[in-house]
């Protein structure tokens, strides 16, 4: 149990052996698919393994190694990073915020207490770890226009709080026990091909789905709400790129990346331009409005920017173009 099946151990002592093996934890999300595809071109088919408690659909198990893994479940955890040979891990697994506010104890268990198993495992075997955080690691009292890597962060979120957690346990194993820990601040991803879950950006994923399939979106927050957001391919990017930046060239541990920033009637605006006969109506809900309010409406990603090189390729429009190309309706 534990290890992945014979082709994966066969193929990682061949010509793919010298590159990293990733263990890839909460692997169905709206993320782990997309950055298994990009590290497999990059490193192997057979050194990226996809992990999640669920059943994957057919097509993700036929792409690659998948193995079933609990991070509740430390023992567990230990035996696929042991019997896999893992050097890399990145660590998917979390609640978002509006389905955390949902069900805090159960965020607290995933993405504290499995955080906590990560953490163990990844020093006690010399990983490299990653870790997303999120603008929702910000609050009502940090500065919202622009927000700065460093500055006062107290989120009022289970999620904004395990995530400020998870960037302070991994810089501090990193100073005390090595730990070679790397974390980007997410935006609100946009993606064509997966679906976010439980999140407060999600509304913005959403409206392209229904703009395409019915012309009509009933939006939950206000028009005016802007948050930092960003097209998947920059992202999953910016992952492999802080994953593969030596060491010495990083003067933080913990970045903000950035890529644009908009509000539900800029988006609305802009589709329009390809689908003008959408139609949005509000109904605005209030756990998710309050939490929008609380987080950065613009991301300073300047140290990224100088550090390591991050530079976004899709703004707005590129990002809305694409989108609506994947979803196959551009009807322009
Ligand atoms: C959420 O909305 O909870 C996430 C995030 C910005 O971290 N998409």
């Amino acid at each position: 149990p534990g290890q992945v099946t014979s082709n994966a151990s066969f193929h990682s002592v061949s010509s793919e052996s010298d590159h990293p093996k990733v263990l890839i934890t909460g692997g169905l999300g709206q993320l782990g698919v997309g950055l298994a595809k990009l590290l497999r071109m990059r490193f192997g088919k057979y050194n990226v393994i996809l992990s999640d408690i669920r059943k994957p659909p057919n097509h993700v198990y036929q792409s690659g190694p998948f193995i079933y893994s609990d991070i509740l479940d430390y023992k567990n955890l230990r035996e696929i990073v042991v019997n896999n040979r893992i050097t890399w891990l990145i660590h998917y697994s979390a609640l978002l915020s509006a389905v955390g506010e949902a069900n805090v104890s159960l965020a607290r268990d995933v993405n504290i207490t499995g955080l906590h198993n990560v953490l163990d495992i990844a020093v006690e075997h010399g990983l490299r770890l990653f870790i997303p955080s999120t603008i929702g690691a910000f609050g009502s009292s940090s500065p919202r226009n622009p927000t700065p890597d460093l500055c006062i962060q107290r989120p009022r979120t289970i999620y904004g709080v395990s995530k400020v957690h998870a960037e302070l346990m991994g810089e501090y194993y990193h100073h005390r026990f090595g730990l070679d820990f790397r974390c980007l601040r997410y935006p609100g991803i946009i993606s064509a091909d997966s679906q976010p879950g439980g999140g407060t950006t999600d509304y913005a994923v959403q409206m392209f789905h229904d703009a395409v399939k019915t012309s009509t979106f009933v939006c939950n927050l206000r028009p005016d709400t802007r948050l930092p957001m960003m097209f998947i391919e920059d992202c999953l990017r910016a992952t492999l790129e802080v994953l593969e930046a030596p060491a010495e060239i990083l003067s933080m541990r913990t970045y903000n990346i950035s890529a644009m920033s908009f509000t539900p009637e800029e988006l609305i605006r802009e589709i329009r331009r390809h689908l003008p006969d959408l139609q949005v109506t509000y109904k605005i809900d209030p756990v998710r409005q309050a939490i929008a309010d609380s987080w950065p409406m613009i991301l300073d990603d300047a140290s990224a920017r100088s550090d390591w090189g991050w530079k976004h390729d899709y703004g707005l429009p590129e990002l809305v173009q694409t989108m609506l190309n994947f979803t196959g309706s551009d009807s322009r």
